[in-house]
């Protein structure tokens, strides 16, 4: 079987020089594209394990699969990072299932890493099985999931950076299905940035393990959209929430620690029909100027039609707006 490459697929260059290019800006012409026409497994489609590795410059990408059909793909840097020519990389999987064999269940996985920009862009992705992105040790990107297909995909991002300098932002802007959604990192978390948005589907999002921001005007905003979306967070030493900015999530999930909320966080999630959720605090406040707080017992049926148990609704009146969440963390006091 002869394979065509339609489009360019994967770029890697430098084109950033002097603090104002980035990965987008890769093409052919720029960049050094990478052809990976020749290592397609489709002749043994469906009944083959194997593995194929291509060294080109300072680039290797990795291919393991196995008679399923499952794929772990990798493309590393393997030069220092922030390396003259192997700075920023462009990946579309347009090609994907060119050089993979992505039968209806095939599992994905694709790793990129070490590289200090990342441009991701998915399209014609339409396995039904897992599919997964992890980004590990970048700096900055652009990741658009949203071509990618209907069904929900999961993103690892593990940053890294050296400095507030020329850029530290990820914009992710997540599939209509239901994705899982972690940023974290390495070194240098505290110049983190991102701004997300996960659109459509039952969506999770993650943020817990970057360091506490080193600017107040840094940015680090995420969009839950429409769906039942769920932010894992809690408060640490720095104040988790007032380092994240999160609107149109339904549920908030605090992995057993404590849990602070203010207005602006109540006021931007959960609406008045479906009250924000709030779920393993060991401890839930409410910060800013609150006059009351009351809580009642609360016959709560969760997305699957399931009772859940020792739950209450707690009403939350400040002196311009009153809240409600639905919780099971309260404090004696508000038990009326
Ligand atoms: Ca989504
Ligand atoms: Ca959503
Ligand atoms: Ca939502």
């Amino acid at each position: 079987m002869s394979i065509e490459i339609t489009t360019t697929s994967l770029i890697t260059g430098s084109t950033n020089t002097d603090g104002s290019g980035s990965a987008e800006n890769l093409t052919v012409e720029n960049g050094h594209e990478i052809d990976l026409s020749h290592y397609t497994t489709f002749d043994d489609q469906g009944n083959s394990e194997g593995a194929w590795t291509i060294v080109d410059g300072d680039t290797t990408v990795a291919d393991r699969f196995n008679r399923y059909g499952d794929h772990e793909t990798s493309i590393t840097n393997t030069a220092d990072w922030n390396d003259d020519g192997e700075k920023e990389i462009f990946v579309d999987t347009a090609d994907y299932e060119h050089y993979v064999q992505s039968t209806l269940n095939t599992n994905l996985s694709l790793t990129i890493e070490n590289y200090v920009d990342v441009n991701l862009h998915t399209t014609y992705l339409e396995n039904t099985g897992e599919l997964q992105f992890r980004i590990e040790g970048a700096k900055r990107g652009t990741i658009d999931l949203s071509d990618g297909r209907s069904g929900g995909v999961q993103l690892d991002i593990v940053a890294q950076s050296n400095g507030p300098s020329w850029g530290n932002m990820f914009e992710v802007t997540g599939s209509s299905g239901s994705d899982r959604v972690a940023i974290g990192g390495k070194e240098g978390t505290e110049y983190t940035e991102f701004s997300m948005d996960l659109a459509a589907g039952d969506d999770w999002f993650t943020a817990s393990v970057l360091n506490a921001p080193a600017s107040a005007s840094q940015i680090r905003f995420v969009d839950g959209g429409d769906g039942v979306d769920t932010i894992s967070i809690h408060d640490t030493e720095a104040g988790t929430l007032a380092e994240v900015d999160f609107v149109n999530f339904e549920i908030i999930s605090a992995n057993e620690h404590e849990l602070t909320l203010n207005e602006d966080v109540l006021s931007h999630n959960g609406t008045q029909d479906a009250p924000l959720i709030v779920e393993n605090t060991t401890e839930l406040n409410f910060a800013g100027d609150v006059e009351s707080i009351t809580a009642k017992e609360y016959d709560y049926v969760n997305d699957h039609g399931v009772h859940k148990d020792g739950y209450y609704e707690v009403t939350v009146d400040y002196d311009d707006a009153s809240y409600t969440v639905i919780t099971d963390s309260v404090d004696d006091s508000w038990l009326a």
